[in-house]
């Protein structure tokens, strides 16, 4: 049975303040997956307004703001365009790629791959890239989706004493959700801001599952109006 979970029926924290052990990870807020992008996510562009105000929140009160950037060589192995007969959509699964094959996106060097301009990418305490290796795809922004190369972010992370993380980016069924899924597993409390997200739903039903998976696993639900 798929679950029925949407974003109108969550409960929001409220009353949270920022301080220096925490910090906001903008997830791969890149020209490919905004719409026009070779990946594109419904409505991409429309939360960039708002992550900019919350990034501005986090740096006024000592937050650390951290973006990550999908960074992917050509000839990807997430790439459709990879394989003789397949396209983007397709279902595919192997060590560390899929469940399903994208179109050519995010590649190294590319306008693509580049942040958004409208993003204040200049609040940003750090960039980490994920995807650099050509065999493995990597939606999670702390390790790889074969569960053994990490890309420093947890290290980063605890290194500056932050104990909780507030995500937000795209796309909220994969590069959010397994960066959210991921935090819990490294020992962060992870809170999820839903309204400063937008998801790809791939497999249809995926969004729905994702925000269930993310509730059963301890995670907080929170939106750009929980701060104060
Ligand atoms: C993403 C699919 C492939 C994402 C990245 O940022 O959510 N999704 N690469
Ligand atoms: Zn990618």
């Amino acid at each position: 049975m798929g679950s029925t979970m949407n974003i109108e029926n969550l409960k929001f924290q409220k009353n949270i303040t920022i301080n220096s052990n925490d910090s906001l990870l903008i997830i791969d807020m890149q020209h490919d997956f905004m719409p026009g992008g070779a990946l594109p996510v419904e409505e991409g562009d429309q939360i960039i307004d708002n992550i900019n105000l919350v990034a501005k929140i986090f740096k006024n009160n000592n937050g650390i703001v951290v973006l990550t950037q999908d960074w992917h060589p050509k000839n990807h192995k997430s790439f459709a365009s990879s394989y003789a007969g397949k396209s983007p959509g397709n279902k595919f699964q192997s060590e560390g790629i899929g469940p399903i094959l994208w179109p050519d996106h995010c590649v190294q060097g590319t306008q693509g791959a580049k942040f958004h301009e409208k993003l204040k990418s200049d609040l940003a305490n750090a960039i980490i890239r994920k995807g650099y290796n050509i065999d493995v795809d990597s939606y999670s922004g702390f390790i790889e989706n074969d569960k053994k190369s990490e890309t420093g972010l947890a290290g980063l992370l605890k290194s500056l004493n932050i104990k909780r993380i507030f995500i937000c980016g795209l796309a909220l069924d994969y590069c959010c959700y397994f960066t959210a899924i991921d935090g819990i597993d490294f020992g962060f409390e992870v809170y999820f801001l839903v309204n400063l997200t937008k998801g790809i739903d791939l497999p249809p039903g995926n969004i729905s599952n994702s925000l269930e998976n993310m509730r059963n696993k301890g995670i907080k639900f929170v939106v750009k109006d929980s701060f104060i």
